[in-house]
């Protein structure tokens, strides 16, 4: 029998606490696989949630309470699952939400997951048969659905619908892993950086359908404008894309000033210089790559490395140009000279970032 452990954080939730431990006891006290344990963190509740949960645990087994400071819903689950570590090392981890907005029943179908092979497996309100309330307010939804498309695509997965939602089960040695990136987000923005570090170390990743249901009790804790700077500034700050696509933006700063200052000022000859600028922004676009857009792909310090890649490079790089200087000429050709800065942004945006960036990615900086 394998063990999970649930976790349930808690913030003022005496109105549903009870009747959301109990359920999951009723759904799990029949499965012969899963040894099934609850974790309730609670930080510091005023409206008698501890006081619950006490009673709770006099009646039921394997229920415990790690009582902690109130800093944010990220320090609570990483306060939970180191403690769940040290004193139950289970197989898997649950995060789950204890306003009853989760729906226990799910659960099996989580474990069923798991034992199909998953490393973590997300609840999603976004998937076929998933749901998010109907009376929710359209800045709700709009924040909700908005957040998620930003970060699927600034994160360059699609595949994954569901970014934040709180109902998770990840087995344990990926959270073991992922304690010391997570550490450093304090709030819900926690959720977004557990799974971005899962997915950068290639755990298996699946999701299923969940309902979520409008909390009957207690007040929402969620400081939605933080939130969502947070998340903003996650996404910003550790999407491989994004920097890449600032890295270019630099690179054509670079290329356009060292042109600009050797055949305006110095009067160098116009090949010479082109030469020069491109090859230098080429150099820095590798360099700037290699050490911040795929730093966590970095290539090995070795001369015998660098030099084919970087070689793979200036060849990806040359592409570039060639579908540039083709692209704009035929656009030129077929829809007249007049906006040709259009069609080369046109050309920028749809062939060549994406073009580099899969070739990056599949030739380059590969997946280790
Ligand atoms: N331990 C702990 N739990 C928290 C904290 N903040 C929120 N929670 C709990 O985390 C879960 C999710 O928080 P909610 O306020 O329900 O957030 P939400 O589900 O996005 O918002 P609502 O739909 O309005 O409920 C609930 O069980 C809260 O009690 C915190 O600082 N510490
Ligand atoms: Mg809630």
């Amino acid at each position: 029998m394998r063990k999970a452990v649930i976790i349930l954080p808690t913030y003022n939730e005496v109105g549903a606490i009870e009747q959301v431990i109990t359920e999951i006891y009723r759904i799990t006290k029949e499965n012969k696989n899963w040894e099934v344990h609850v974790l309730v963190v609670d930080s510091n509740s005023q409206d008698g949630t501890q006081e619950k949960v006490l009673k709770l645990i006099k009646k039921l087994p394997r229920l415990t309470l790690l009582q902690t400071e109130k800093k944010g819903l990220g320090k609570a689950y990483v306060q939970g699952f180191q403690q769940t570590l040290e004193r139950i090392n289970p197989y898997l981890i649950f995060e789950m939400d204890a306003d009853l907005s989760h729906d226990p029943k799910k659960i099996p179908e989580f474990l069923k997951q798991i034992e199909n092979g998953a490393d973590f497996v997300i609840g999603s309100r976004y998937i076929k048969g998933g749901s998010i309330p109907n009376n929710w307010g359209i800045h709700r939804k709009i924040f909700s659905v908005g957040a998620n498309l930003v970060i699927r695509f600034g994160f360059m997965k699609p595949q994954i619908t569901d970014w934040t939602s709180g109902f998770r089960a990840i087995k344990s040695w990926l959270i073991k892993k992922a304690i010391p990136h997570i550490k450093n987000y304090s709030g819900y923005v926690f959720q977004v950086a557990i799974l971005d570090f899962a997915i950068k170390h290639k755990a298996h990743i699946s999701e299923i359908p969940i309902q979520f249901k409008d909390r009957i009790h207690g007040k929402s804790k969620i400081n939605s404008i933080q939130y969502i700077i947070q998340t903003f500034l996650y996404v910003f700050l550790n999407s491989s894309f994004i920097k890449f696509a600032l890295v270019g933006v630099i690179g054509f700063i670079i290329d356009f000033g060292i042109s600009f200052l050797f055949i305006e000022k110095l009067k160098y000859a116009v090949w010479l210089s082109t030469l020069l600028s491109t090859e230098t922004a080429i150099v820095s676009n590798f360099l700037l790559n290699n050490f911040w857009s795929f730093s966590h792909k970095r290539l090995e310090p070795r001369l015998s490395v660098y030099l084919p890649n970087f070689l793979k490079f200036n060849f990806v790089s040359s592409g570039s140009v060639l579908i540039q200087t083709l692209g704009v000429q035929l656009a030129v050709n077929l829809f007249g000279r007049k906006l040709w800065y259009i069609y080369k942004i046109l050309i920028i945006i749809f062939i060549i970032i994406p073009y580099s960036y899969i070739l990056y990615n599949k030739f380059i900086w590969k997946e280790k």
